[in-house]
């Protein structure tokens, strides 16, 4: 009895010792946005300390279970900085958490912070103030910003203001390979960076391995040109790229120290939104199939170098990469039910496609008329990614590069009872054991925790040679309709509130009217507007069947938001 009461005694000692050495800076307004919370790096302490408390409360409310953190802001800029907390499962955190996260970012002072935590612990059912074991414990990863290590010395704090929790630094990491090792770590299986490499490189070497004979590919085909945004993502790849067999890969923008300023006129971001070479390319690359990551490697896109002088580039984005997933992965499932004729009982697959607002129209279409099923979500993975375990394999990507491929644990089991089965009738070289076998190799590749670009890149590549496509091919597997993003800088962006999965606004009142109205003044025209939940901005969409139009309606929509918020 009289340890309980010093252990809770302890508990609010370093509650209110955390608080006061991390107070909320003067003016200070944090908002849990579309993947965490970002600002000037300068101003993170609090916020990041906060989140990492927060981080050490869910594990103890969730038994133990490792939880994790990455400070990073992800493809803003250098100066930037931000945490992204990830759950047990390894997706990020469950949104009913959001609320809580904000209001304990926002506590104006250390009692205020102390009775939050002990109000919230109290209605949770989480028991604080154990002492003696960890109750709780927090991977954390960290990207490579320079304030990356004075935060991560915030977040040791923030765990250890828990009592029982304890914080396992994994050093400097992709955002992905965190959300990996905490599902491993969880899962009970190995969870170090050389088990995430080992397990990237045996399942490529493996799907390389099933490429027919007749495919495959030449020299040029195989040569991949990496713009790493100057971040961790060039860092990893080009530990690891020896290694790849079957791919000869150039690392640019690499994150070496003088080569450039992370994100800075290069990388995913840069790449998608401006559509013109990064930094470091030149016409000597026209040809070559190229890629470029963000700043904590969980975007991916391609592109070519184009041969006109505007340093303009031909852009593969998060719909393109999807598409070829879902072909991919529908003539497997189609070779293993069509089982060479012969009767066979089909593999229960639900295949569903998760996109957002952002999908080029052209790319709805087309994966659409492959008969598959189609749903949005608003933007950030957060809800994508909870969407797509709907199904047995759900596919989700971002226009912007952000994606993965979700495979449930019945599917893989049904997968491995079936090969199993033809592997004791001597059949591993039909085509149904070898389509069961390339989506076993997917289904290991590819990140089952979060949208990852290394791993992303690696399923890429393997289907290119397994398909013996160019990346002329790709492009073509249909034409994109043209587009423009523009941002918007308002007084305050959370005056406008969307429905409909961010396709339509439903406040200030009359803006959607204006937005109809110019969308009808367009062929083929659609835009919509929404608050960034990582920037300081409203961002606009638009489409329409020329890249004038698209230009012109965004134009004048942001115009409609500049007059109403400006
Ligand atoms: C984050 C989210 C993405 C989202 C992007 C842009 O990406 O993880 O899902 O698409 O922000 O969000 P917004 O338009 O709200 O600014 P990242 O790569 O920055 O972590």
């Amino acid at each position: 009895m009289a340890a309980d009461q010093d252990h809770e005694q302890e508990q609010r000692r370093r509650l209110l010792a955390v608080a006061s050495r991390f107070p909320l800076p003067n003016g200070a307004r944090f908002s849990y946005g579309t993947a965490g919370f970002r600002a000037d790096g300068a101003t993170m302490a609090s916020a990041v300390c906060r989140a990492a408390l927060l981080a050490a409360l869910r594990s103890v409310k969730l038994a133990g279970a490792a939880v994790g953190i990455v400070i990073t802001a992800s493809h803003n800029p250098v100066r930037d900085n931000g945490v992204k907390i990830a759950d047990p499962d390894g997706g990020m955190m469950d949104q009913c958490w959001e609320p809580f996260a904000d209001t304990l970012a926002n506590a104006p002072d250390p009692d205020a912070l102390l009775q939050l935590v002990l109000q919230f612990a109290k209605d949770e059912g989480i028991p604080l103030g154990r002492g003696g074991h960890h109750t709780a414990q927090v991977l954390l990863g960290r990207d490579t910003r320079p304030t990356g290590e004075y935060l991560l010395d915030a977040a040791l704090q923030g765990i250890n203001a828990i009592v029982g929790a304890r914080a396992i630094d994994m050093g400097i990491l992709t955002t992905p390979q965190l959300h990996w090792m905490v599902r491993s770590k969880n899962k009970g299986i190995k969870a170090s960076e050389s088990d995430y490499f080992t397990q990237l490189i045996d399942s490529f070497r493996r799907l390389l391995e099933l490429v027919p004979k007749d495919k495959g590919g030449d020299d040029l085909s195989k040569k991949l040109i990496v713009d790493g945004a100057n971040g961790i993502g060039g860092v990893k790849l080009e530990q690891i790229k020896a290694e790849l067999s079957g791919l000869n890969i150039i690392v640019r923008n690499s994150g070496k120290e003088g080569e450039g300023i992370l994100n800075h006129m290069c990388g995913a971001d840069f790449v998608q939104k401006e559509r013109v070479t990064p930094h470091g390319f030149s016409p000597d690359d026209i040809g070559v199939r190229c890629a470029s990551l963000d700043g904590d490697a969980d975007r991916l896109v391609y592109f070519h170098v184009s041969s006109a002088s505007n340093n303009s580039v031909a852009l593969v984005d998060g719909d393109k990469i999807l598409s070829l997933f879902a072909l991919f992965i529908r003539e497997q499932l189609d070779i293993i039910s069509d089982n060479g004729g012969q009767a066979n009982k089909p593999l229960p697959s639900r295949l569903g496609i998760v996109q957002t607002a952002y999908a080029n129209g052209a790319s709805t279409k087309f994966l659409k008329s492959l008969g598959l099923e189609v749903v949005f979500t608003p933007t950030g993975v957060k809800y994508l990614h909870k969407k797509a375990l709907e199904y047995d394999i759900g596919i989700y990507f971002e226009a912007n590069g952000h994606g993965t491929v979700l495979f449930s644990e019945d599917f893989i089991a049904q997968l491995e009872s079936l090969s199993n089965e033809l592997c004791s009738r001597a059949d591993t070289v039909s085509a149904q054991y070898q389509a069961a076998m390339r989506l076993m190799a997917a289904s290991q590749l590819i990140n089952q925790a979060v949208g990852d670009a290394l791993s992303g890149f690696l399923l890429v590549e393997a289907i290119l040679q397994y398909k013996g496509w160019s990346f002329q091919n790709w492009c073509e597997l249909y034409s994109d309709l043209p587009s423009r993003q523009l941002k918007v800088k308002v007084i305050d962006r959370t005056a406008i509130i969307t429905t409909d999965a961010e396709t339509k606004v439903s406040q200030p009142s009359g803006l959607q009217e204006l937005i109809d109205m110019e969308i009808a003044n367009y062929a083929h025209g659609r835009c919509f507007v929404r608050p960034s939940g990582t920037e300081d901005v409203v961002r606009v969409y638009a489409e329409a069947s020329t890249q004038e139009a698209a230009d012109s309606l965004a134009k004048s929509v942001a115009c409609h938001v500049e007059s109403l918020l400006g």
